[in-house]
């Protein structure tokens, strides 16, 4: 594919993601009337979450009808189509509906395996994080930087958890990062833990199990930012998840070490 093609994407994506946002800001103002289901343990999946996602996969079949798409609601259209748009509606959704600020609109396009599309929107910041494979990453235009840091003990790490991650491993993470003088958070939207790596926000990210749709957009800005990631779509990692692992130039090797210390 074209790099014109891709850049003719990557610019028609950031107003598709930002109007989004502001679509599923629409609904963030109006929870007490949300339909919502509960998909696992503390998992649940709200209208917003699937009315967003329609809007996104509509708008992309009108604008680029040869490409496939991968939402975390709907699942796969056309997946063997040379591009493949993988899309989270909203992430953070458990943060979504409780009325926290701390959730985004995730999408990342995927051609033969590279991630060559970034762009994650935050509405209740207003903070537009883009990243087009070759050509750096920003937010809200202004080019992104990643933390100097070189000791876990300098800064924070992005550390998440839910049911579909081993208490064992998550446990052990925790406690190399504290052995060594770091602190977490945990603000339940790995797209946006992963793309304040690619900020200099956090120094690193480590969840145990995701999904491509929670990882893939802030994956290409850590990368783009001169960060290292691990190979999150090795062994089907699009379809069936994998760990994530995100570091600032750095810290890789100490990300490594936590990595290792949970039983990578
Ligand atoms: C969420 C991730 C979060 C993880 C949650 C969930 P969702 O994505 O961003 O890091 O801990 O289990 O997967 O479900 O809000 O799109």
């Amino acid at each position: 594919m074209s790099d014109q093609s891709i850049h003719h994407r990557f610019q028609a994506a950031q107003v598709l993601v930002r109007d989004a946002g502001l679509y599923a800001l629409q609904w963030f103002r109006n929870l007490e009337s949300l339909h919502t289901e509960k998909k696992g343990p503390q998992d649940w999946v709200s209208e917003a979450d699937r009315e967003v996602e329609k809007m996104i996969q509509k708008r992309l079949k009108l604008m680029f009808p040869e490409d496939g798409f991968f939402g975390e609601e709907s699942g796969f259209q056309q997946k063997d189509s040379e591009g493949l748009w993988v899309v989270d509606p909203i992430d953070g959704t458990s943060c979504f509906l409780k009325g926290l600020p701390s959730w985004c609109v995730s999408i990342a396009y995927v051609v033969e395996k590279e991630i060559e599309i970034g762009l994650i929107y935050a509405p209740c910041t207003d903070e537009l994080f883009a990243a087009h494979r070759g050509n750096g990453a920003t937010l809200n235009g202004r080019p992104m930087r990643p933390s100097k840091a070189t000791l876990l003990s300098e800064g924070i790490v992005g550390l998440g958890y839910s049911p579909k991650s081993s208490i064992e491993a998550t446990q052990k993470a925790f406690a190399y990062l504290f052995e060594n003088g770091g602190v977490y958070h945990d603000i339940g939207s790995a797209a946006l833990m992963i793309a304040y790596v690619a900020a200099g926000r956090y120094l690193g990210c480590y969840e145990y199990q995701i999904n491509s749709w929670d990882c893939l957009a802030g994956i290409c800005m850590v990368r783009e930012t001169g960060g290292w990631t691990n190979d999150f779509l090795a062994k089907d990692g699009l379809h069936s998840g994998n760990p994530v692992l995100a570091a600032a130039p750095g810290i890789k090797e100490s990300m490594l070490n936590l990595f290792r210390a949970a039983g990578h």
